[in-house]
């Protein structure tokens, strides 16, 4: 019997898709709980990164002959995928990166350093990954600008009211997270956005989790960047996107000098070539590309949307379950979630929360989650994170709900 009424997704035929889930781990059926360091893999994907070094391996942008135009064609459909998937306008407007924190980095050593001066502002909130403060940090640093935090309730949501103050006509960026890792938050972005606007901030978005939970569309949005990472959207690692406004990535430095990035080299002067190619120097991660594609237009398949209201039900599903377990603590209570059960369990460390369920074929996260700022707000050291996918069921949460029974027998409750 489904714990879940109304399942919006059929999740058993979905599991056929991702050989990985079929594994046993420490003798038990794998319970896999932790999608938000990285997601698993369908075949969909595996199949495109072996078509792509079986039968199209070339690189791209340079060769004239019938290999390397297929490799460039499929690189390039990839890109047009990207930007579909959120709804971008242009796919001029989509540049292939490492992932979320190298887009980050790159927006900031770019676009960043070439707007900030000396007392002028970036504002960025209290529950990012550090890979949405760190890369700020050390931009305010070199300019003399000032870093400015929203802060946060205690359920993990943003005081809205304090980001209305904090944003002054001296505020040139806002970067702010779609969905907290730590939290699961979803933040109301769209709204924030409008706000920076206001005062005559861009906005950069971190979407590392949202992309793979929600429906995103950048101009509904009206974000001028947004980044994700390939690796979290059942793509493979290495590979992430940033999406950029076309005028303003046109107007932008170039990041990294190279190949690809050039329309012409001499000693006495470089020109550089147009967006996204200005900002993808040397030969670019081809069957990363690829890979990411494939991911997407598999998530397509199933559908954001109905993948969005299954992990609803299923998150609430968790919280509910966990909150059964004596002494736990749910970290991140916001009214508006997506796939993060945070916790606390009284009297036992976080790590031994994770080393004990290891035991019993549950991987789950323990530990900071490069969100330190985020643990000294609540006021814990680390909590243990179960996040979840579309591939995840009800049944997994109750088989989380009595693991973490047996670790309270362990511990004497
Ligand atoms: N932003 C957010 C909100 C993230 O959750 C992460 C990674 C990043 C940026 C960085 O992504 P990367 O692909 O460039 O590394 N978050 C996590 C996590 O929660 N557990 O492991 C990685």
């Amino acid at each position: 019997m489904s714990v879940i009424e109304r399942p919006t997704l059929d999740v058993e035929r979905i599991r056929q898709d991702f050989p990985i889930l079929a594994a046993k781990a420490r003798g038990h059926d794998l319970v896999y709980l932790d999608s938000a360091a990285t997601s698993q893999k369908p075949s969909a994907v595996i199949e495109a990164i072996h078509r792509y070094y079986a039968e199209q391996n070339s690189n791209v942008h340079r060769g004239l002959y019938e290999l390397s135009e297929l490799a460039t064609e499929k690189y390039e459909a990839a890109r047009a995928t990207v930007r579909s998937f959120i709804h971008a306008s242009d796919s001029h407007e989509i540049v292939f990166v490492r992932g979320a924190t190298e887009g980050i980095n790159l927006v900031a050593q770019t676009f960043g350093r070439a707007t900030l001066k000396a007392g002028d502002q970036v504002l960025i909130t209290a529950m990012e990954h550090h890979s949405n403060i760190v890369p700020w940090q050390m931009l305010c640093a070199e300019k003399g600008a000032l870093l400015k935090v929203v802060p946060i309730s205690d359920s993990g949501e943003l005081l809205l009211d304090e980001y209305a103050r904090l944003l002054t006509p001296r505020t040139r960026i806002a970067a702010l997270a779609h969905v907290s890792n730590a939290l699961g938050t979803i933040n109301p972005v769209r709204e924030m956005i409008e706000m920076a606007h206001s005062v005559g901030a861009k906005v950069l978005i971190d979407g590392a989790q949202a992309v793979p939970h929600l429906p995103v569309d950048v101009q509904d949005l009206d974000c001028d960047f947004y980044v994700f990472s390939g690796h979290k959207v059942c793509g493979p690692t290495g590979i992430g996107v940033l999406y950029g406004k076309a005028e303003i990535l046109e107007a932008m430095p170039p990041y990294q000098g190279g190949g690809d990035m050039i329309l012409s080299v001499t000693f006495e002067k470089t020109t550089y070539n147009r967006p996204p190619y200005k900002f993808e120097a040397g030969t670019p991660h081809i069957e990363g590309a690829i890979g990411l594609a494939a991911a997407l237009t598999y998530l397509e398949g199933v559908g954001m949307a109905a993948i969005a209201a299954y992990e609803k039900d299923l998150t609430a599903y968790g919280a509910e379950r966990l909150i059964e377990v004596p002494g736990l603590r749910l970290i991140g209570t916001a009214r508006n979630k997506a796939a993060v059960l945070s916790f606390v369990l009284e009297g036992v460390h976080p790590h031994d929360i994770g080393t004990l369920l290891d035991r019993q074929g549950i991987a789950i996260r323990a530990g900071h989650h490069c969100a330190q700022p985020v643990m000294e707000r609540f006021g814990v050291p680390a909590t243990a994170r179960a996040s979840l996918s579309f591939y995840n069921t009800p049944e997994e949460l109750d088989r989380l709900q009595e693991a973490l029974c047996k670790v309270n027998e362990v511990f004497g409750r």
